[in-house]
Parts: C-alpha cells; sequence; structure tokens
C-alpha cells in the first residue's frame, strides 16, 4: 500500500504514535509519506520506503497568523496525485482532518481521496471541547472515511461530547517490545542513577495535564524513605514550577532535568519506577514504554491510563491529588523485593500484550476496508 501519514512532528504523544506507525508499516514493504512542518524528530536517517513531504507555509505581511491547515490541504492533494496515495491516516483532529477534508473536496469524488483520522486524547479532551473548535472537531469526525480512537476511553467520550453515532475503531497504541526491553547495563552506563540509589523517573511534555507539582510531590515523600533520585526528561510550560518546587522543598540535588532525548530507552533502563500522576491521559504511551521495560507504574485512575496499567498488578493507580496513597504504594513496592521482582514481571508481560506486531495489523485492516468502500 501507498500511505500517507499527518502528524505533528515534535516529542509528544501523537507525533510518536505516528511516526512509529509508518516505521513499522515501512518495515511491511509498504510506502509511507510524512507531511508536516518539519520531519519527524524519529526519522533522522535514510529509513526504506519512507518519505518525508514539508508543507510551505507562505509568510506575507498580511497574514499575522499563516494558514498553516490551508497550506497543508494542498500539499496532501499535491502527494495524493504525484504518488498516487491509496489512503491518507491524519493523527491529530485539529487541523489534520480538517485540512483532510478540504483536500478530499480540492480533489474530487473520482480522485478517490480517502481519510482516516485517528484521534489521540487532547484533540478531544482540550482543543476539541473548546468552544473555537467544538463544531469543526464534530464536523472532521463525521466526515472522515473512518474514525479511531487509542483508548475505550477515548472512543466513549468522543460519543458522548459530540454526539456521535458513526462507527469508531479502538486501535490502541502499541510499543515494540524487542526495543523497549531490559537492559542491565545502562544503570553503569549511563552513570545518572548510583548503584545503591533507586531511580524514579517521569516523561513527558510537562504540560499542566501531567500534574509535574505532584511528580515532585510524590518523590520527595519517596526520598524521605529510600535512597534515590529523580530522572525528569522532557520539558515544556511546567519545566520551570518543576525546578521551583524542587527548590522550595530543598531536594534540587536529588532530581535530574535531562532536558528532550530522542532514546528514552537508557534512562528508563537506569529506573526502577515510572510516575504518571497525570489529570487526565487518554491513554499514556509512555506508561507502556516503561512497562516494557520492566517498570512498575505509579499514576492516575483517570481516563485510558487503566486500559494500559492493571492496578495491584503492574503498577497502581489513584486519583490525581492523591499524592499520599500514590507516594505510599510507590515506597511499599520499592522496599518489599519480592512484592517489585513480581511486579516488574508484571510490567513487563502486560506490555507484550501491546506490542506493535498485535496493533500494527489493525491499522492494515482499516486501511483496507475504507479503500475497498
Ligand atoms: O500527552 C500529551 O500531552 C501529548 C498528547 C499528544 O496528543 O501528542 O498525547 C496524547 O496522545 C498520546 C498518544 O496517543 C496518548 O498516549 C496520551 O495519553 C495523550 N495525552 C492525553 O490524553 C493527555
Amino acid at each position: 500500500m501507498k500511505i500517507g501519514i499527518i502528524c505533528y512532528p515534535t516529542y509528544g504523544g501523537s507525533g510518536v504514535v505516528a511516526t512509529e506507525l509508518g516505521i513499522e508499516l515501512a518495515k511491511l514493504g509498504n510506502e509511507v509519506h510524512f507531511i508536516s512542518y518539519e520531519q519527524p524528530f524519529k526519522i533522522t536517517d535514510y529509513l526504506e520506503n519512507i518519505y518525508f513531504h514539508g508543507v510551505d507555509v507562505l509568510e506575507y505581511p498580511l497574514f499575522k497568523y499563516p494558514p498553516y491547515s490551508l497550506s497543508l490541504s494542498v500539499k496532501m492533494a499535491e502527494i495524493f496525485e504525484e504518488n498516487n496515495l491509496d489512503i491518507m491516516h491524519v493523527h491529530y483532529a485539529i487541523p489534520h482532518a480538517a485540512s483532510a477534508f478540504l483536500t478530499k473536496k480540492i480533489l474530487g469524488r473520482n480522485s478517490g481521496f480517502k481519510f482516516i483520522t485517528t484521534l489521540h486524547g487532547t484533540d478531544i479532551t482540550v482543543v476539541g471541547n473548546h468552544h473555537s473548535f467544538y463544531k469543526l472537531t464534530k464536523f472532521c469526525i463525521e466526515n472522515s472515511d473512518a474514525i479511531s480512537c487509542v483508548s475505550d476511553y477515548l472512543k466513549n467520550l468522543t460519543e458522548k461530547t459530540f454526539k456521535i453515532d458513526k462507527k469508531i475503531d479502538v486501535i490502541y497504541n502499541f510499543v515494540d517490545t524487542r526495543v523497549y526491553k531490559k537492559d542491565y547495563s545502562s544503570k553503569e552506563n549511563t552513570g545518572i542513577v548510583k548503584k545503591d540509589e533507586t531511580g524514579i523517573i517521569h516523561i513527558s511534555n510537562f504540560r499542566p495535564v501531567k500534574n509535574i507539582k505532584n511528580v515532585i510531590g510524590i518523590f520527595n515523600r519517596i526520598s524521605r524513605e529510600v535512597k534515590s533520585k529523580l530522572l525528569l526528561v522532557g520539558e515544556g510550560p511546567d519545566t520551570s514550577v518543576a525546578k521551583e518546587i524542587a527548590r522550595n522543598l530543598d531536594i534540587e540535588e536529588k532530581i535530574v532535568f535531562l532536558g528532550r532525548k530522542d532514546n528514552v530507552i537508557p534512562f528508563l533502563n537506569s529506573c526502577d519506577l515510572y510516575l504518571l500522576p497525570s489529570k487526565s491521559e487518554s491513554f499514556g504511551v509512555s506508561a507502556l514504554e516503561a512497562l516494557s521495560c520492566g517498570l512498575p507504574v505509579i499514576g492516575t485512575n483517570v481516563g485510558g491510563l487503566n486500559e494500559v496499567v492493571a492496578h495491584g498488578l503492574c503498577g497502581f493507580l489513584y486519583s490525581p491529588d492523591d499524592v499520599e496513597k500514590m507516594s505510599v504504594s510507590a515506597i511499599e513496592l520499592l522496599t518489599d523485593k519480592t512484592k517489585f521482582e513480581k511486579f516488574s514481571l508484571n510490567a513487563r508481560k502486560r506490555a507484550l500484550d501491546f506490542d506493535s506486531k498485535k496493533m500494527i495489523p489493525a491499522y492494515i485492516k482499516l486501511y483496507e476496508k475504507v479503500i475497498k468502500e
């Protein structure tokens, strides 16, 4: 198949999932064309069957806000025709699905242009829900040739929020368990977490929804009882908030701010426990990556996180503000070797249920169905 993939190229769940999907599809012999304003950060080297097309955005004095989404529509039309694509797969509703709808109109019915929209979470819970985008998001969902969501939670929420009757497929996010796996040499190799220390890690874009204040709060409680270090990977609007809280609690020297990292595996493997106390999370792909490396997850019972992390088996989930319960469970796990080892094994087993080899065929099936219709 020849597949177009539209996504955000930056760090963040939807772009990462879209890019890894493209890479897996290309490995299976499909031709994959990424279209975005920048090359997705995971595609640095030459990869067979993968092409990248940048969107040309015209800067013009009249455009206070250059209309990227319109240029994207035109680029999609060009690439679809030039390469004879079979299907366009857009990730994140706004503006990608709206641009794809416009492309369909530009190319006309006889072109065979069809597009699938995958909803990821904040495109529904934050952006799509906002009054300035609500009607457009509903329109995009109703006018996509197929819709998929990354969790049952997101499917139900989408149906309810936008009063959608149309069939929505759930295709869970995935992880390549052959790549995301335990590597005991990492702790020594990265050298950040010392041999006698326990490593705690959180990876995100540091947006308010990630509840960074509570990441620090939980770690503060843990570090009083367990000699530990907190690794913070990623950056965003709340990085400075985290630094300030750490300073006020006088635990700065126990926290390492690593910034953005292309490859998080060595850092996951330097650690023992993953923290994700998000206020909202449609899936939590970073938690899945941690599970795959054998790290139990302390997180929240909001959104779709409980479809990924089995509470009491490979982690513990509580309400986002329950710092006390999250800390107590973390300390319990880290101080009981037998329990920890059981949870770590369960974590890996859980991740195997979401292996890319199981999820990619579901996308292929959906493409084939839409192309045939
Ligand atoms: O979590 C973020 O803020 C990034 C966001 C995105 O759209 O890039 O992530 C969303 O999509 C990911 C991939 O499907 C999911 O794993 C995340 O749970 C979801 N984030 C939220 O729902 C807050």
